[in-house]
């Protein structure tokens, strides 16, 4: 074979290896993903999918009300799908656990994100953190790394966090619900325990990404970036985070995203609060090409914060009764806005 020839059977050969790892980044950009919310039974795991997507699953106000885990798969930009898993709660009884367990080992390795739902108002984190333990000792060990990095946190009925007030931000006949700043910090406070309970414990288990425009080019013992990516390995916690954005405050964003990795989050799905934040954590998690790939859906979760007024007044219902008088005092669902 001469020189030319060999040269051209080089260059046929490159050609393949281009096109079979365009073909594969083309897999994995618009192979379907998942997501599964798992959590304790009655910390609002269906009402959050419910509000999110308008599917009707079955909410129980005094007993648990899923019992098998259900789906709804909502489509990305390209036509691809991704599939959300309601699961049924833990801690019903022994019985069901043992059953439940099975189920949530399965949806851990096969789903892309977990959403990990604990109640905004108990203080439980050291139950949630054995209980998340338990699961993945029974996990095979190889998997541990993964399923923890597919871990998100997310504070339920945050709206039961009160005093300090939340405020009604209306607009006409409709308003959203946001914090005042005491509450805000009080929320900030709850989630930054939380987060040292449940994620800080995970260590060097634990690893962050987030995509790259292209501009991001800092490399350290812990920080790595390619073309697409920027990971970290650890836990980049808030102090990480203000270290990193001090001393290289025009990656700001970069470092804020790879924060949203490991930040708990505070949200309501009947005060419809935080919802789009929600969205962007797990999309943000389900890799570097996701985030263009479902901006539907991030821009659907945007529109949801708005509640009507009607709404809002039956939330905030609250009658006195003049016991001596035996009349109505005062009722914040009849006073006139
Ligand atoms: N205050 C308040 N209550 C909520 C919220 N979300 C759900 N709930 C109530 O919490 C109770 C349980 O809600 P579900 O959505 O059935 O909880 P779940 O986690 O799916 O429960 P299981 O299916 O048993 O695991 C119901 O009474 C809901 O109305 C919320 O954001 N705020
Ligand atoms: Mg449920």
């Amino acid at each position: 074979m001469d020189r030319i020839s060999v040269d051209a059977l080089e260059e046929h050969q490159l050609e393949e290896v281009r096109q079979s790892v365009r073909r594969e980044r083309d897999i994995e950009a618009n192979k379907a993903l998942s997501v599964a919310i798992m959590g304790h039974t009655g910390v609002g795991k269906s009402s959050l999918l419910n509000v999110l997507f308008g599917t009707r699953f079955p909410v129980g106000d005094v007993k648990p009300a899923t019992r098998r885990p259900q789906a709804i798969s909502v489509p990305s930009n390209s036509g691809h799908t991704l599939t959300f898993w309601d699961m049924p709660g833990l801690g019903d009884s022994a019985e069901a656990d043992a059953g439940y367990r099975a189920m949530y080992l399965e949806k851990l390795a096969e789903c892309d994100v977990v959403i990990w739902a604990m109640h905004a108002d108990s203080r439980c984190t050291d139950h949630e953190a054995r209980c998340l333990n338990r699961l993945l000792d029974d996990a095979p060990p190889e998997e541990g790394r993964r399923i923890v990095g597919k871990l998100t946190y997310v504070l339920t009925k945050a709206d039961l966090l009160t005093p300090p007030p939340w405020i009604f931000d209306m607009h006409g006949d409709r308003g959203t619900f946001v914090p005042s700043l005491a509450l805000a910090g009080r929320m900030e406070l709850k989630a930054a325990h939380v987060e040292q309970m449940v994620v800080e414990p995970w260590g060097d288990l634990l690893g962050a990404a987030t995509y790259n425009t292209g501009d991001f080019a800092l490399r350290d013992r812990r920080l790595d970036f390619d073309r697409q990516t920027v990971t970290y390995r650890g836990h980049f916690s808030r102090e990480v985070c203000e270290r990193y954005t001090a001393a290289h405050p025009e990656h700001a964003e970069v470092f804020s995203r790879l924060r949203d990795n490991h930040r708990v989050l505070p949200c309501s799905a009947l005060f419809r609060f935080n919802l789009a934040a929600l969205m962007v954590n797990v999309v943000g998690k389900l890799g570097p090409t996701a985030i263009f790939r479902f901006q539907r859906v991030l821009d659907d979760a945007a529109e949801l914060a708005g509640v009507p007024v009607a709404a809002m007044r039956e939330y905030g219902n609250f009658l006195v009764w003049d016991g001596i008088r035996g009349a109505r005092a005062f009722d914040l669902g009849r006073l006139p806005i």
